[in-house]
């Protein structure tokens, strides 16, 4: 029986085969306003009746009282680009505010095919059965043009999604990286003041995606493979020294021993970086996600984390930052687009691109020309 043989370890045979009201589809671009999506047409949604707009009180008391459809649709909202959207996504996040922060927020990344999927859904399975509310998240900066190369695939969750207590949602299309980031971050928002207390975010080695997840966890958590040097593996320079530990995946079969020893290697050369946490050491483990094997013991390095650095006073400290950090990067792109979407800008562009092609404008100048016609309003 082959889904017999395809079906991880983990998960108890007699699992229904029902698939998984709670994977969302992604939101296709920018919202063009405030009509219904199901109307849209660009997936295979059966156009049903026009939903009922809701209140900012509606989505607010929705998400609070774990409503899962109002949850679905206040994420929808805040993924949304729509001048009207945006507005209401704030006032929606404004009153959720303070019922969120109530969650351990982990970061996981690795190549593709290490088996972060695989990873998050073995974690997230342990941890419903152990009567947390898991939300799974992804932020990948390159799902708009491979239309969300991770966690796109519905198969790809089906245990976890048929948990009652997770909620996954696959990345953002938001274009840039500053659009994607800022709906994850509200979205973890909207998720931890519905109850969610445990947060998964996965997210791909696309160009700064690892230094954008690792400023909005608490935990960050890299997987690796054995018997593939850090070249091979294709990891970026300085994605360790982000980390707070170390996952050797794939600790099964033939390859065990060769994790054990990977794990040796990495604890030896992770004794000359400093941490990524203050007052914690990251250390390398090894787990099969295909097993589950080593699960439960990377959740209990976890809580030790969220426990030692609590103590310290690291934990909060760190999450101030981040929220200060989010501010000035929001600040940033909000600039960046006036800048881009300015009508002179705009108009200018070409010529002076020409120009400084060229070679008939200095790239100073030219710069100072455009600020120049951005700010003379
Ligand atoms: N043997 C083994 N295979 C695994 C393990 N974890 C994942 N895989 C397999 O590795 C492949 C890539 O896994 P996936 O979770 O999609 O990786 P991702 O690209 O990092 O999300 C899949 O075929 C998985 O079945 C593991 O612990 N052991
Ligand atoms: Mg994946």
């Amino acid at each position: 029986m082959p889904d017999e043989k395809q079906r991880p370890e983990w998960v108890p045979a007699e699992g229904g085969d029902e698939y998984a009201s709670s994977v969302m589809k992604g939101v296709q671009g920018g919202h063009d306003g405030m009509r219904d999506h199901a109307s849209r047409g660009t997936t295979s949604r059966k156009p049903g009746p026009r939903r009922r707009q809701l209140s900012v009180d509606d989505h607010v008391q929705g998400v609070l009282n774990g409503d899962r459809t109002i949850l679905a649709r206040t994420i929808t909202l805040v993924e949304s680009n729509a001048q009207g959207h945006i507005e209401m996504a704030q006032e929606v996040l404004k009153h959720l505010l303070p019922h969120t922060g109530h969650s351990i927020r982990v970061g996981i990344t690795g190549v593709p095919g290490v088996g972060k999927s695989t990873f998050i859904e073995a974690l997230g399975v342990y941890l419903c059965k152990q009567g947390h509310k898991v939300a799974v998240l992804a932020v990948d900066p390159s799902s708009s043009i491979t239309r969300g190369s991770i966690l796109g695939d519905k198969t790809r969750m089906e245990y976890l999604s048929r948990e009652p207590a997770a909620f996954i949602r696959p990345s953002p299309t938001g274009g840039t990286l500053g659009g994607v980031t800022r709906k994850s971050r509200e979205t973890m928002l909207v998720c931890e003041a519905s109850g969610f207390d445990v947060i998964l975010v996965e997210t791909v080695g696309v160009g700064q995606s690892e230094v954008t997840v690792r400023s909005m966890v608490d935990f960050f958590l890299l997987l690796m493979l054995s018997g593939a040097g850090d070249e091979l593996q294709g990891i970026k320079k300085g994605v360790i020294e982000l980390a707070d530990a170390l996952l050797i995946n794939k600790a099964d079969g033939d390859n065990k021993l060769r994790a054990q020893a990977a794990r040796t290697e990495y604890n030896r050369a992770l004794h000359y970086l400093a941490p990524a946490t203050e007052g914690w050491r990251t250390r390398a483990y090894t787990c099969s996600a295909a097993t589950g094997e080593g699960i439960d013991k990377i959740w209990s390095v976890i809580e030790d984390f969220c426990q030692t650095t609590s103590e310290a006073g690291v934990f909060a400290a760190r999450r101030r930052s981040q929220t200060l950090e989010w501010v000035y990067s929001m600040v940033e792109d909000h600039l960046k687009t006036r800048f881009y979407q300015d009508t002179r800008v705009r108009e200018i562009r070409p010529q002076i691109e020409k120009d400084v092609v060229e070679g008939h404008l200095p790239a100073t100048i030219a710069a100072q020309d455009l600020l120049k016609i951005y700010e003379d309003r």
